[in-house]
């Protein structure tokens, strides 16, 4: 099945090994990800869920809550147990679970209210993520910050692990969706000659790759459309001396256009792909507070940015944050950061 990919630069044979050594007493198996969970998260979940049913276990995909309906035609998506409906039922599998998966992220505050019970499991768990510093609750674990999506690291893992034949077309749409959505189409830095090879790979062996980007960006409601017309005509700051773009949505606007989960994907990115710009956030109110996306180009790190101000994180070119304070405090405090950061910017490359 396989044609030029054949093992990863970044994974390690000794990782590998660890995996295959703790697989191989496991009976019950849970595999979980991150909460708002991505295409790289549902996409890594439910092809690992995939993957380890052929090895004849018994396993349970669990995440905190669900998806966005983007990602709904995802194969294998009706049988994700969800940890905000059904918590009871996640709590007695995961308390009998020998080991868990932790997949694309790196320590147990990503998933939120579900955080306790995966404390509590007495499973063993194994991280597969490109997410940098993981805490230290796995037994083993794939760990590659430069690797474009968890999804790309997932295929050498199940490759690796001599499980390529267990690739069929629907776990490489799944393994597809990760590492397109997480490298914007293949446009971001993490893409790497690895991550075409993997690609060139799956589509050799049949993956329809078209449908994939059709179910992502060829189906979207018109509300969406139209509310993120609006963001782009009434709600965008540019600023070119700071060569930064700020959108702002409240929850007026948002109620306005019947936002549901998954609207505003991508919107930050528009902002950053204007001409000049190197820096651009996205902020939305919801709940009690406010959420934020920050992306950059170059060196800026919006990541450091999001840790220093609004208490976020993520990778240095993409980073989220969050306040409790109300939105136009939230704008008010950005535009006045940015002539703080005008050296960083102007001298970002
Ligand atoms: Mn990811």
């Amino acid at each position: 099945m396989q044609t030029n990919f054949s093992s990863h630069p970044l994974v390690n044979t000794s990782d590998l090994e660890a995996f295959q050594h703790i697989l191989d007493k496991a009976h019950s198996i849970v595999v979980t990800s991150h909460r708002s969970p991505d295409g790289d998260a549902v996409g890594c979940a439910l092809a690992m869920t995939s993957y380890l049913r052929t090895q004849g276990k018994s396993v349970t995909t669990i995440l905190p809550d669900p998806p966005d309906e983007a990602l709904m035609w995802m194969p294998g998506v009706e049988d994700i147990v969800y940890y905000a409906e059904d918590s009871r039922q996640a709590d007695e599998l995961m308390a009998n679970a020998d080991v868990l998966f932790a997949l694309d992220y790196n320590r147990f505050e990503r998933l939120g209210r579900m955080s306790h019970a995966a404390r509590k499991s007495p499973g063993k768990w194994l991280l597969v993520d490109h997410h940098e510093l993981p805490d230290n609750f796995q037994s083993a674990q794939v760990h590659a910050p430069a690797c474009s999506s968890t999804a790309e690291l997932l295929y050498a893992v199940i490759v690796g692990l001599g499980g390529a034949d267990a690739v069929d077309n629907d776990m490489a749409a799944l393994l597809y969706t990760g590492i397109m959505t997480d490298t914007g189409s293949f446009r971001f830095p993490g893409v790497t000659p690895t991550t075409h090879l993997i690609v060139a790979d799956m589509i050799a062996a049949g993956l329809e790759h078209a449908k994939v980007h059709e179910h992502i960006h060829g189906e979207a409601p018109l509300d969406r459309l139209r509310l993120n017309a609006f963001a782009l005509n009434e709600r965008l700051e540019v600023f070119p001396e700071f060569h930064t773009a700020l959108i702002h949505l409240t929850a007026a606007d948002m109620g306005r256009f019947d936002y549901r989960p998954g609207y505003t994907e991508g919107l930050v990115n528009q902002a950053l792909g204007i001409k000049g710009i190197r820096f651009a956030v996205f902020a939305k109110e919801g709940g009690e507070r406010v959420k934020m996306s920050f992306r950059s180009i170059g060196s800026f790190s919006a990541r450091a940015f999001a840790e220093e101000h609004f208490d976020g994180g993520g990778h240095h070119n993409a980073a989220g944050g969050a306040s409790s304070e109300s939105i136009d405090v939230v704008m008010a405090k950005l535009r006045g950061l940015l002539p703080q950061i005008q050296t960083q910017l102007l001298a970002a490359q």
